[in-house]
């Protein structure tokens, strides 16, 4: 096995409209990253690619994108490269009983069947094949990969990735999940620790859905790597580099290393936050000031976010759509945006209907205790910190049962039975 060599890549995010405009330019964008994705592969004369999920960001790609990604599938063929994928939470769908709803990885086609490898240990089943969630890629090395499975992962992790695994050969997992111990696990996500997978056999775990690139993390035999996106798909991914992961066999072990991938845009969210309130026109200069420092080498993608409370008027009278204007004439930009959502109005400005509302005064004028009253005001505010993170609401705009749990139990602890 001396010599192998393999190419790592996830959250390929094909197919994503971001920002919404100008599209075909974005879409050029994530496209453009894969292919150096498979240009990398056949330089680096890999013998297989491994792709851990989010290689469409949609389950329902437009045909142009699946017809582009399907021509660079074919360039790998062509090179005898196999292809391995699995589900992401972007490009599949699956039901509460873990059924398998529907995936875009399934669009992706080669000459042969072992040229494009869907793993899905689900599919597996329900097809009646013999090995489940997992293909010999020859007598001595394995591949097993589990598709996006949110709160269940660590229960689906025990039930098909752990059997899987064969101890006399070098196996290879890959994953669409946040993992404790290598990638960030942001709160009341699904999680696996590292733990459950760093063990004999398991010679390379490939991480995909966090973002962000991470190096590769060694634990007892066992490396490690989420590689992150390959394109920016959302403002916080601003200044982070893409890459995509390079792991040959040496000595008995991975040795793994990440390779960057030049974005096509000067991609920039430039947060404009002052420490005291400022003027309308002090927002204006420090916009161009910005601006003067960005790259120049490519057209810009970029967001200009105000943060803060105004010395005097509302952000309405920022004329933010004005300087978009200006801005995308002079050439430079391919979207620009100024976002004001950030900002607020001079307490002056400020209409009293604005004001913030005293809940505790108004409970204690109604004749409530003090500490009745400083109750209601925690239960309050802890309520709509919760409403205001992003990570506690469902993607149906609802509460996710672990916020709501944690409410319960602070007013159960507040009012209930001593
Ligand atoms: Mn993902």
């Amino acid at each position: 096995m001396g010599g192998l060599k393999f190419l790592h890549t996830g959250d390929t995010h094909l197919c994503h409209d971001f920002p919404p405009t100008p599209t075909h330019e974005r879409l050029k964008a994530f496209n453009k990253a894969f292919d150096k994705v498979v240009s990398l592969a056949i330089e680096n004369d890999v013998d297989f690619v491994l792709h851990s999920g989010d290689f469409f960001d949609k389950v329902h790609p437009w045909s142009r994108v699946v017809s582009f990604a399907n021509r660079r599938l074919r360039k790998l063929e062509k090179e005898n490269i196999p292809f391995y994928v699995i589900r992401g939470n972007h490009d599949g769908s699956y039901d509460r009983l873990g059924l398998v709803r529907g995936s875009a990885p399934e669009l992706l086609t080669g000459e042969t069947e072992a040229q494009v490898v869907f793993l899905d240990p689900r599919l597996d089943e329900e097809l009646g094949n013999k090995e489940i969630g997992f293909r010999d890629y020859n007598d001595e090395l394995r591949i097993i990969g589990l598709g996006y499975y949110g709160a269940g992962t660590k229960q689906y992790v025990e039930k098909y990735v752990l059997p899987a695994i064969a101890k006399e050969k070098i196996n290879i997992v890959l994953l669409h999940t946040f993992v404790q111990g290598v990638t960030s696990v942001p709160p009341n996500q699904p999680f696996i620790p590292a733990d459950m997978l760093a063990m004999e056999g398991v010679y390379y775990v490939a991480i995909s859905h966090d973002h962000s690139p991470y190096p590769p993390k060694v634990i007892g035999n066992t490396v490690f790597v989420n590689p992150g996106a390959t394109e920016y798909w959302q403002w916080n991914e601003a200044g982070k580099d893409r890459c995509c992961c390079l792991a040959e066999f040496k000595g008995g072990k991975f040795e793994a290393k990440l390779i960057k991938i030049e974005p096509s845009h000067e991609f920039d969210n430039i947060v404009i936050s002052p420490k005291e309130p400022e003027s309308i026109d002090w927002y204006i200069n420090t916009i161009k000031e910005e601006e003067e420092k960005l790259g120049q080498e490519k057209k810009a993608v970029t967001r200009f976010a105000l943060k803060g409370t105004l010395k005097e008027g509302s952000p309405s009278e920022i004329p933010a759509s004005e300087i978009e204007k200006v801005l995308m004439q002079s050439g430079r930009f391919i979207y620009v945006a100024i976002d004001t959502s950030g900002l607020y109005e001079s307490e002056k400005a400020a209409s009293p209907a604005h004001q913030i509302f005293d809940l505790k005064r108004f409970l204690m004028e109604e004749g409530i205790e003090e500490e009745d009253a400083e109750n209601a005001v925690q239960i309050y505010e802890t309520m709509n910190s919760t409403l205001d993170e992003e990570a506690n609401i469902t993607s149906m705009g609802r509460l996710k049962k672990d916020a709501e749990r944690q409410i319960l139990s602070l007013i159960r602890e507040t009012w209930g039975e001593e």
